[in-house]
C-alpha cells in the first residue's frame, strides 16, 4: 500500500511538474542572461531595480531591461515536445515601462516557429504592452503550434518611444504546452493508483495469528 501511495504521489507530482515553463531563466533570477541571446542595438540585460528608480523586479531579485538604443531583443530557442502533433502553447509575461507619456517605452513577445532543419515556418506576436503607471501588466494567451514546428524562438522585444534609454522591463516569462505533454495520462495513472489504495484500505486488516 505504501508503494502504491508513493507511485500515486509520483504520478501526481510528475503531472504537476509538466506544467512548468519550457523557458530557462524566464524571470532573470540566474542574475545573468544565461539562456538568452541579445539582439537589436540597445544591449538589453539584467536589472535589479537600479536602472530606473521605482521600477523593481516583479518577483525575485532581477528582471530584464531594454538598455540604451531604439530597440533590442532577447531570444531563447526552445525544443517543442510532441513533434508532428496538434499542439498549443501558452505565453505569459509581465511588462512595465518608465512613465514617459503615451506611448512610453514598451515591449511585446514574438514566437518564431522553426522546422526540424531550423527553417522559419512563420511567427506570431503579442500586442505591445505599454504599462507605465508604476505597475506591472501581465499578458497571457494561447497560440496554435504548427504540426511541423520542431523548435520555437521565444523573443522579448524592447521598443523605445521616448528619450535615450530604453526603459522597458520584462519579468516572469513563461512558455507552457497546452495541454502539457503527458499530464493527462499521468493524472489518470495517479488517480487510478489512488483509487486502488483507497479500495484496499477499506478491507479489514488481517491480524497475525501468532500475535502475543
Ligand atoms: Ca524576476
Ligand atoms: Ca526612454
Amino acid at each position: 500500500m505504501r508503494l502504491k501511495l508513493v507511485f500515486a504521489a509520483a504520478c501526481l507530482a510528475l503531472s504537476a511538474s509538466s506544467h512548468a515553463t519550457l523557458l530557462k531563466n524566464g524571470g532573470a533570477e540566474l542574475g545573468t542572461l544565461e539562456g538568452w541571446t541579445a539582439g537589436g542595438v540597445s544591449s538589453p540585460g539584467i536589472d535589479d531595480g537600479s536602472f530606473d528608480e521605482g521600477i523593481n523586479p516583479r518577483t525575485g531579485s532581477f528582471m530584464f531591461y531594454g538598455g540604451r538604443g531604439s530597440f533590442g531583443s532577447l531570444t531563447q530557442s526552445v525544443l517543442l515536445p510532441n513533434y508532428g502533433q496538434s499542439r498549443q502553447v501558452r505565453v505569459s509575461f509581465w511588462e512595465q515601462g518608465l512613465d514617459q507619456d503615451i506611448p512610453s517605452d514598451q515591449g511585446y513577445v514574438s514566437l518564431t516557429w522553426r522546422d526540424i532543419d531550423g527553417g522559419v515556418l512563420g511567427s506570431v506576436q503579442t500586442p505591445g504592452i505599454d504599462s507605465h503607471d508604476g505597475i506591472w501588466t501581465n499578458w497571457n494567451g494561447l497560440f496554435a503550434v504548427p504540426a511541423s514546428a520542431f523548435t520555437v524562438d521565444y523573443t522579448m522585444h524592447f521598443v523605445r518611444n521616448v528619450g535615450r534609454d530604453l526603459d522597458a522591463f520584462f519579468d516572469e516569462n513563461e512558455l507552457t504546452m497546452v495541454p502539457e505533454p503527458g499530464s493527462i495520462a499521468m493524472l489518470a495513472l495517479g488517480a487510478l493508483a489512488l483509487a486502488g489504495v483507497q479500495r484496499r484500505s477499506r478491507r479489514p486488516a488481517l491480524r497475525p495469528l501468532t500475535a502475543a
